[in-house]
């Protein structure tokens, strides 16, 4: 330690979820209802950047998002910081009591537009819980301390094709993400992110999920069936099946956004033009007599379309012919090898 100030900077990737999580057992400890499964994106496209320095003169904790300054008396954060901490005196014993006591200044910022509509708290989240396992010297898996800001984090701490197991503890210890196969083993995967709309969504994920769990009956089938469907689509991933991983992936989808219609009050994620980019993906495989591309919404309208190398550019001119972009909606859009996080 150098004596008054100490700090570290580190990135972390975006994932898009494949078998998607949509319900929480436990709210503090973030533990799923159901495993999940993801891609990580490439870092040079999409990926947050954290630094933390902790200074001996530093009264408060303070935290910047995208060079705004946030409250840090935020619940996930403190309970993601206080499981740092515990963990650093397990692993180090008293050789960081100093640094420990430091207050510390987060500045966290993503590289890409809000505008994208993606899950920017699993990246940021991910990017925090490794940043401050850095500076606090903690080695081994942090997922579970990601999982703590957000779920869907858990699975932004590792690269390729992700799970994140629900877990049967109840302390959580085993809820925890693993990397199922590296992004070379499938590199010609590749993502396009259609933005729909940049509107800011009407119910977060967080509350929506609750409501799911409360109110839905159709969920109670969702649970039952997801296992099954995680374990055909990491054999999926595993055989380089793209038909089936597209089928499972789509169907998943799908799902999500019916229980989300059962949830009472109903919540709708998905708008006309998402609905048309559906019609228009099932419209393609049929006349390729063969799934060739498959779509994944999120808790917004905006489009990832998962696809082969190979088929970027004719399905890339055939959504600007059938959606060109205007001034209601915008499209970003990018193709994404998957690749390891840094
Ligand atoms: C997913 N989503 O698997 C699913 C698909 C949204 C739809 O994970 O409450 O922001 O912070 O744990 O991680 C979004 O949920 O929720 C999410 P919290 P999170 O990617």
């Amino acid at each position: 330690m150098s004596g008054k100030m100490e700090y570290v900077t580190c990135t972390a990737p975006v994932n898009i979820a494949v078998i998607k999580y949509w319900g929480k057992r436990d709210e503090k400890l973030v533990l799923p209802m159901n495993s999940s499964v993801s891609v990580t994106l490439s870092q040079d496209q999409l990926r947050a950047k954290t630094t933390i320095a902790a200074c001996k003169t530093f009264s408060n904790d303070k935290i910047w998002l995208n060079g705004r300054e946030e409250s840090f008396d935020n619940p996930r954060i403190q309970n993601l910081l206080h499981e740092v901490k515990c963990r650093a005196r397990i692993q180090n014993g008293s050789d960081l009591d100093q640094l420990l006591s430091w207050k510390i200044h987060i500045c966290s910022e993503n590289n890409f537009p809000t505008a994208a509509g993606l899950a920017s708290s699993a990246a940021g989240y991910a990017c925090l819980a490794f940043t401050l396992a850095q500076l606090y010297k903690v080695t081994g898996d942090v997922s579970d301390i990601a999982r703590r800001g957000s779920g869907s984090a858990c699975r932004s701490v590792y690269g390729g094709f992700v799970v994140w197991n629900k877990g049967e503890n109840i302390d959580g210890t085993d809820s925890i993400a693993r990397q199922i196969l590296p992004h070379t083993h499938w590199s010609d995967l590749h993502i396009l992110i259609l933005v729909v709309s940049d509107q800011k969504k009407h119910t977060g994920s967080s509350e929506g999920m609750q409501k799911t769990v409360q109110t839905s009956e159709l969920y109670k089938q969702r649970v039952k069936c997801v296992p099954e469907r995680t374990d055909d689509i990491i054999d999926a991933i595993k055989n380089k099946d793209f038909d089936k991983f597209a089928e499972i992936t789509m169907k998943d989808s799908n799902q999500l956004h019916a229980v989300c219609l059962d949830t009472y009050p109903p919540i709708s994620y998905l708008t006309d033009t998402s609905r048309d980019i559906m019609t228009l993906v099932h419209r393609y495989n049929t006349f390729k007599a063969q799934n060739k591309v498959a779509y994944t919404f999120d808790a917004g309208p905006n489009a990832c379309l998962y696809l082969n190398e190979a088929d970027v550019p004719g399905v890339i001119s055939i959504i600007e012919y059938f959606f060109p972009p205007t001034s209601q909606s915008q499209h970003f859009i990018t193709g994404l090898p998957i690749n390891t996080r840094a």
